[in-house]
C-alpha cells in the first residue's frame, strides 16, 4: 500500500500490531525470537484485522541495551521480507539509518523511529529517498538513561513541551527532504515521562494534532497502566493490563487518532469497530 493511502481516513484508527524479534522487551520479549516465530505472529495479529504490522529488533524497555546493527538487521530483515511478500503492510521499529534502509530494501512501508530522528540522523536521508511513511516519536534519550530526562517545568508542561520538540523532529525530517505528507507524529508514551506525564498527553492528544499531521498511540501494555491498576503487591502484571488498553485504544479512537500500537490486535480492532459503528450513527466523519 502507498504512503498516501495509508494515511487516507478510514473513520477509525489503524491497528499496528507489535511483532517483536527481541529476547528482552517488557512484554513479550523472548516469544517470538526465532524468524519462524515471528513471521507465524505477524500472520496472526494480520489475520485479527492489523492494518499495518510493525517488526522491532530492538527493545527500548527502560535500561534495556542495545543490539549490535549485524543482531537487529538479523533478527528484522528477514521477517519484514517474508511478511511483505505475503502482503502485509510493514513497518519497521528502528533508530538505525543502515537498519531502515535494509528494511525498506525487504518491503517495508514505514519507518518507526522511536527517537524521531535523533538518535542517527542519517535515517531521515533514507525517509526522503524511499516512498515511506516516517514516524516521528517523542524521545529525549536511550533507554539506559531516558527517566532521568522526565522533566518538564517550561510554561504548559509536559503537553506543550511534546508538542514543541515534536515540531522540531517534524521540521528536521522536511529539511532532509521528508515529504511533509508523509509523517506521522506520535506523543511517545512511557518515554522519559511518569505516569502521569502520559495520563496528561493522553488528555490532551488534541495539542499533538495540532502539528497537523496524523498521530499514532502507543499505550499497550506498558507500565502505566500496571501502576494505575496495581495495588499493594506492586503494579499490575504486564500480561494482565489489556482490557484497560482496549478502554485506551477506544478513547483514542474516539479523539480521531491515525492509529493505535497495539500487542493484542482482536481486542483493539474490536474497540475501534466499535466507535466506527458508533461514529456512522451520530454521522460524524473522519
Ligand atoms: N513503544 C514501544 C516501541 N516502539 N513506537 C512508537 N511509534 N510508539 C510507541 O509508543 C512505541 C514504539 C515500546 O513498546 P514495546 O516494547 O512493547 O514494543
Amino acid at each position: 500500500m502507498r504512503p498516501d493511502e495509508l494515511i487516507t481516513p478510514l473513520g477509525r484508527p489503524r491497528i499496528m500490531g507489535i511483532v517483536n524479534v527481541t529476547p528482552d522487551s517488557f512484554s513479550d520479549g523472548g516469544r517470538f525470537m526465532t524468524s519462524d516465530a515471528a513471521i507465524g505472529h505477524g500472520r496472526e495479529l494480520m489475520a485479527q484485522g492489523a492494518d499495518i504490522l510493525d517488526i522491532g529488533g530492538e527493545s527500548t524497555r527502560p535500561g534495556a541495551t542495545r543490539p549490535l546493527v549485524s543482531e537487529e538487521l538479523d533478527r528484522v530483515v528477514p521477517v519484514i521480507r517474508a511478511l511483505s511478500a505475503e502482503g502485509a503492510t510493514v513497518s519497521v521499529d528502528t533508530m538505525r539509518a543502515e537498519v531502515a534502509e535494509a528494511a525498506v530494501r525487504a518491503g517495508a512501508r514505514v519507518i518507526n523511529d522511536v527517537s524521531g530522528g535523533l538518535a542517527d540522523p542519517a535515517i531521515l536521508r533514507v525517509a526522503a529517498e524511499h516512498d515511506v511513511l516516517f514516524v516521528a516519536m517523542h524521545w529525549r534519550a536511550h533507554s539506559t538513561e531516558m527517566q532521568q530526562h522526565a522533566v518538564y517545568d517550561g510554561p504548559g508542561g509536559v503537553v506543550t513541551a511534546v508538542r514543541d520538540e515534536l515540531s522540531a523532529r517534524v521540521d528536521d525530517a522536511v529539511a532532509a527532504g521528508v515529504d511533509l505528507e508523509r509523517i506521522v507524529v506520535d506523543p511517545g508514551l512511557g518515554f522519559a515521562k511518569s505516569s502521569d506525564h502520559n495520563w496528561e498527553l493522553l488528555q490532551h492528544l488534541d495539542a499533538i494534532e495540532e502539528l497537523g499531521r496524523p498521530v499514532l498511540v502507543g499505550s499497550s501494555r506498558k507500565s502505566f497502566l500496571g501502576t494505575l491498576l496495581g495495588g499493594p503487591q506492586g503494579p499490575r502484571p504486564v500480561d494482565e493490563r489489556e482490557h484497560a488498553n482496549v478502554a485506551l485504544t477506544t478513547i483514542v479512537a474516539l479523539q480521531g487518532s491515525w492509529c493505535v500500537r497495539v500487542h493484542d490486535v482482536r481486542a483493539s480492532a474490536d474497540a475501534v469497530r466499535v466507535v466506527e459503528r458508533f461514529g456512522r450513527a451520530s454521522g460524524e466523519r473522519r
